[in-house]
């Protein structure tokens, strides 16, 4: 599983797999996998980390191209905006998206999201084909810009090519707005192969999305999921929006969640995104299948989708990570805090996300979404342990907020305390990727990311 050890970071304070250790050795591999941890070792000629070091979590939600209009949306437009106005800008800017702007966008994207204490995104694709709807020359065009970003930013990538096909439940034609995202179930097919050895190459993991139950119909699903690996990850946006839930009931007398397990095999393999607009029975069905759900609360609270019942769903054993979707946020810090607030201003407590006496909630939230992130990334092992990818975060051992604490208060402080920029350096696949706040490429990243925001505007 490891091989022999070609470099090695010591750490005074470490959270592992088992929780906090000090005067922990790491070795990495060849292969940028952990192949040794030593605890209570000495530093030796291994490079001294400059502050705690926890684990990379995994973004597991991602439509990087959102990027673009973060913050431009907020203008109202009489009162009566919601998801689907949202929607609609979004359509306008996917309409005039080249090939170039999305490399650019994801680019930047990845290096903030690194920043913000992510190792690797779960990049859910849908954006494939030209701006008239006709598949470019390389039907993998779009998909291959996501990688080629990957490669730049150094980020670890699972990329999802999304299933897309109608506008609505029932096989409803899709719309103008939505001609770049459409495959039938052969084509989308053809994508998926094209995209194994580029995938290899670029040491990225394929899993593949239906992008919605609205998107594609009971026989597509089935069809699809006939035809891969049973052991790809597979994620769909689900019951996030009342109307998405009036539309299931009249068309299969089901609500959302129900109809997706009545018509598929739903397991650990899986990960559901969203999922705002759930009963308890459903919770309790999700939390029972082994599935991740896919929490993205920066982006749900931008869009009004509501409110998870996660209190329900970490007391019926479910299992979670955390995604930034549109990218209004791309901290671990942002989408952490605002789940558990979200929960507080709900329910009108305090520490929702954490069951037990003296839990803290930063360390149950952190734990969870690490856990869950992997899963629905693919990965085989979490977290820092042997056999797993050198993902690692140094958080700012210099602040004075993190310089004299211990254990989970280091994670509370991070997650809870507003204390501002804490990710120091960022390690992924055991190469540094961020150091000292800085990504080697920024100056280059930004002026291609401003270059593709000058061509949007024009
Ligand atoms: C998306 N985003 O595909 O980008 C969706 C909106 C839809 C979120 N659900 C479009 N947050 O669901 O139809
Ligand atoms: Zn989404």
């Amino acid at each position: 599983m490891s091989g022999s050890i070609k470099f090695s970071c010591f750490a005074e304070k470490a959270l592992l797999s088992d929780g906090w250790a000090r005067d922990v050795l790491i070795g990495i591999d060849d292969d940028g996998r952990i192949a040794s941890l030593k605890r209570g070792a000495a530093s030796g000629e291994a490079e001294r980390l400059a502050g705690p070091v926890v684990p990379a979590l995994a973004d597991l939600h991602s439509h990087a191209f959102q990027r673009a209009m973060a913050g431009l949306t907020d203008v109202a437009a009489g009162g009566d905006d919601s998801f689907w106005t949202w929607r609609e800008k979004m359509y306008d800017l996917v309409a005039r998206l080249a090939p170039e702007d999305a490399e650019a966008i994801a680019a930047k994207l990845q290096v903030e999201l690194m920043k913000g204490g992510f190792g690797r995104v779960v990049e859910f694709h849908y954006l494939h084909h030209g701006a008239d709807g006709r598949p470019y020359d390389d039907t993998a065009e779009m998909s291959l810009r996501i990688l080629s970003a990957a490669t730049t930013s150094g980020i670890g990538l699972t990329l999802l090519p999304v299933f897309y096909a109608h506008s609505d439940f029932g096989g409803a034609a899709p719309t103008a707005g939505q001609r770049r995202f459409i495959h039938d179930v052969d084509g989308f097919l053809t994508l998926l192969h094209r995209l194994v050895q580029p995938c290899r190459t670029a040491g990225a993991r394929l899993g593949l999305a239906i992008h919605s139950l609205r998107a594609a119909t009971g026989d597509e699903i089935a069809n699809i999921l006939d035809a891969v690996p049973d052991h790809a990850p597979v994620h769909i946006h689900v019951a996030e929006q009342q109307r998405e839930v009036e539309a299931s009931l009249a068309h299969s007398g089901r609500r959302p969640v129900e109809r997706l397990y009545d018509i598929a095999d739903v397991d650990s393999r899986w990960c559901l995104v969203h999922a705002t607009q759930t009963t308890t029975a459903e919770v309790r069905m999700i939390a029972a299948s082994g599935a991740v759900v896919g929490l993205c609360p920066t982006t749900e609270a931008d869009l009004g989708d509501g409110v998870f019942p996660a209190v329900d769903f970490l007391a019926a054993g479910g299992r979670f990570g955390i995604g930034t979707d549109s990218h209004v946020g791309t901290t671990v810090v942002d989408e952490l805090r605002l789940l558990e607030y979200g929960q507080r201003l709900a329910d009108r407590r305090r520490n929702r996300l954490a069951s037990t006496a003296g839990a803290s909630v930063a360390r149950t939230l952190h734990d969870a979404a690490l856990t869950g992130g992997a899963q629905a990334a693919g990965l085989p092992v979490a977290g820092i342990a042997v056999g797993a990818s050198a993902d690692l975060v140094v958080l700012d051992g210099a602040s004075p907020y993190l310089s004299g604490e211990t254990g989970d208060a280091i994670l509370g402080r991070w997650l809870f305390g507003g204390i501002g920029q804490a990710v120091r350096d960022v390690m992924v696949g055991g190469r540094w990727t961020i150091r000292e706040g800085r990504h080697a490429r920024d100056g280059e990243i930004d002026a291609a990311f401003a270059a593709a925001l000058t061509r949007l505007r024009a």
